[in-house]
């Protein structure tokens, strides 16, 4: 601006912070005066100079960067903090077993162990940490807490009407609305958990009693509302049809007993919970209360009950913090002790809970070794909770003794295991599948569970994976899929049951925990010969049992299906490894596997009166046959891991926080002491 316009224009206009000096300042002059009175003097009076707005801003300013020190002083301890941290735990492991890295360490840093001594792993490879899929959002510490129980109860009631309304909605046209989730069930531990060898004194809290904050809500989409629909029509026919009783029978609308102690309804529990029905859960809370009594004599299968009714009752009570639910947990957890009091101390399989009385199959005095050695997360968090050492005990001498035991074909276990001699028996045979598979995921649960330090179960595992690629991969024509076969006195069979479908995601935890990466390119190839278990046949659900052809032949697929394999029990375990795949990779097309799947649950198992039922032919879609019975299973773990995998948020069960039984329970991971 020239001159003569800037006079024309007024006087300036102060835009800025002018500091008038004083004319001695100003010319420099007057004799050079440094002592403290006389600067103090002098500030004094530059200050009382300076016109309000000018010492306004200047206090501002000093605020702000006092308040910008604070913050950076703060997160500067944090990130040291956490380096200090990640570094000991890097320093542990690989002390424990050289050449392992882990991506992901246990929740908190694990002490280092004097005696550790793995040093036999040559074929573990190094591993980069996996990409996480989704990026979290906000600080870490507002994400791990649930939200007050008051918030909580009055949002899910909330939820509940809005899930209806939207179904309702939906039906009339298809809409694009979601709407916010009931963050209820979203609880993460917010406190240390300790493993119960940590000398238990105390019992233990849940996970999520004190838990106060909440972050932001996740909408629930329209995939998951289509699963919450499922399952609701599941329990209306469970409860019209079977309140109470072990497992619904659709068709005939009637029930069948197995143990007599309402098996869906407590399968059901958590999945009601983590889905936000709240009334549901209320009226099936009510029954637990007043009608589960497990003083009856009756026997029951020691397996089957624990990772149902002891592993439901105990992730119930890790979500909703009542206590009724570890009471109940307590008492089944002690009437099964019996079971234990066996020459060998490998557990029977059956127990009378009346009578406290125990023994084996009718036909032997063999076990299972699946069952015997799938026991183990539920107990042991029983005797974190309790403070009661013994059902650790129990279960941890029988992972000793196997560990121990000769007759594995490199790590491959038979199926079989003698209570009396504490051996296997019928050797030579080995399979991913039934009466060995949970064998296999509960070694890498129970490692993770405790912290990733009992090294005798990771060794286990790793050798049995390396056993599995040496005997048991093949590969099928003609879409050349990777699979998982069986071996018997060394002849290989291309036969897979579905069962072997948890595989592809225990090999993905495996891997998210650090193990090796080449695990998590088998669960990749592994997860996709699952879902074409599904997708090349005739309905779009998997047969019980496939074999697969090892030569192409002309108009042949890769799967076969014998007569008698064809049937469907809506197992959970394709769905399970798609939920462990979408959530380490991110990769929507394991969604889009899943919805596929429950369209056709939909189409082939839904009963118009309430409820789904198993069927007996995955091959004829006009008359897939309906073998009238809706397993405890499918609410407890099919629908469950549908709602999961469908679902954006990581912090929906966190998995690394929490530890699937393998009846889709979640326990919480022990936190090291
Ligand atoms: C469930 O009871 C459990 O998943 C078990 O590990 C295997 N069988 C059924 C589901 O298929």
């Amino acid at each position: 601006m020239y001159a003569g316009a800037a006079a024309a224009a007024g006087p300036p206009r102060r835009d800025f912070i002018s500091v008038t000096l004083g004319p001695e300042e100003a010319v420099g002059g007057g004799s050079y005066n440094n002592s403290k009175a006389w600067r103090r003097r002098s500030c004094w009076r530059k200050w009382k100079q300076l016109s309000r707005l000018q010492r306004s801003v200047i206090l501002f300013l000093l605020a702000f960067l006092a308040v910008c020190g604070v913050i950076s002083y703060t997160s500067m301890g944090e990130a040291w903090k956490s380096i200090t941290n990640k570094s000991l735990d890097e320093q542990r492991t690989e002390q424990e077993i050289p050449g392992l890295k882990l991506a992901n360490p246990a929740v908190l840093p694990a002490p280092r162990k004097a005696d550790a001594n793995h040093g036999d792993y040559p074929e573990l490879s190094l591993q980069k940490p996996p990409k996480p899929p989704h990026v979290r959002r906000g600080p870490s510490n507002l994400q791990i807490k649930a939200p007050r129980r008051d918030v909580r109860l009055k949002t899910q009631h909330d939820t509940i009407r809005a899930i209806e309304e939207l179904v309702e909605a939906d039906k009339v046209e298809k809409t694009e609305k979601s709407i916010i989730s009931w963050r209820g069930a979203v609880i993460e531990p917010d406190q240390s958990t300790e493993p119960p060898s940590s000398k238990i004194k105390e019992p233990e809290k849940p996970s999520s009693v004190a838990a106060e904050d909440q972050k932001e809500p996740v909408p629930i989409n329209e995939r998951q509302l289509a699963v919450i629909e499922a399952f609701r029509h599941a329990w209306k026919g469970y409860k019209d049809f079977a309140w109470g009783h072990d497992e619904l029978k659709p068709l005939s609308k009637s029930y069948s007993e197995w143990f007599g102690l309402g098996l869906t309804l407590i399968d059901a529990l958590d999945t009601m919970w983590i889905f936000g029905l709240k009334e549901e859960f209320e009226e099936a809370r009510k029954w637990v209360a007043n009608d589960l009594v497990f003083d009856k004599n009756v026997d029951v299968n020691l397996f089957e009950s624990t990772i149902r009714i002891l592993g439901g009752l105990l992730s119930t009570y890790h979500l909703s913090g009542d206590s009724l639910f570890l009471e109940k947990a307590k008492d089944i957890g002690n009437r099964l002790m019996p079971a234990f009091k066996t020459p060998s101390k490998i557990p029977y399989s059956d127990v009378n809970i009346g009578r406290g009385t125990a023994h084996p199959p009718r036909w032997t005095s063999d076990s299972t070794v699946a069952e015997v050695t799938s026991i183990q997360l539920e107990f042991r968090e029983l005797s974190r909770l309790t403070g009661d050492e013994k059902f650790q005990k129990a279960v941890d001498e029988v992972m000793k003794h196997v560990h121990t035991l000769s007759g594995k074909n490199d790590g491959l276990v038979p199926m079989f295991i003698n209570t009396n001699s504490g051996q296997f028996t019928h050797l030579g045979v080995y399979t991913l599948g039934a009466r060995a598979d949970s064998y296999y995921e509960y070694l890498l649960k129970q490692w993770i569970q405790g912290g990733k330090k009992e090294n005798e179960l990771l060794e286990d595992y790793m050798r049995a994976i390396e056993g599995v690629k040496k005997h048991l991969l093949k590969r099928s024509e003609p879409k050349k899929l990777t699979f998982v076969g069986e071996l018997a006195h060394g002849h290989f069979s291309a036969k897979m049951d579905h069962l072997v479908c948890f595989l592809p995601g225990t090999l993905a935890l495996g891997a998210h925990n650090g193990l090796a990466a080449d695990h998590m390119k088998l669960a990749e190839a592994l997860i996709e010969t699952c879902y074409q278990m599904y997708a090349q046949v005739e309905t779009g659900l998997s047969p019980e049992i496939v074999h697969f052809n090892l030569h192409a032949q002309k108009g042949h697929k890769d799967v076969e299906i014998k007569p008698a394999d064809r049937h469907n029990l809506l197992r959970p375990e394709t769905v399970e490894s798609l939920f462990y795949m979408y959530r380490f990779t991110g990769d929507k097309k394991y969604q889009d596997w899943g919805w596929e799947i429950l369209q056709n649950f939909n189409r082939y198992t839904r009963v118009p009166t309430g409820g789904y039922t198993s069927i007996n032919n995955v091959q004829n879609p006009s008359n897939p046959e309906p073998r009238d019975k809706m397993e405890s299973f499918f609410l407890g773990e099919t629908l469950k891991y549908m709602f999961l995998l469908f679902s954006d948020d990581i912090d929906l069960i966190n998995l690394d926080k929490y530890i699937f039984n393998t009846e889709a329970h979640p326990l919480p991971i022990w936190v090291p002491a």
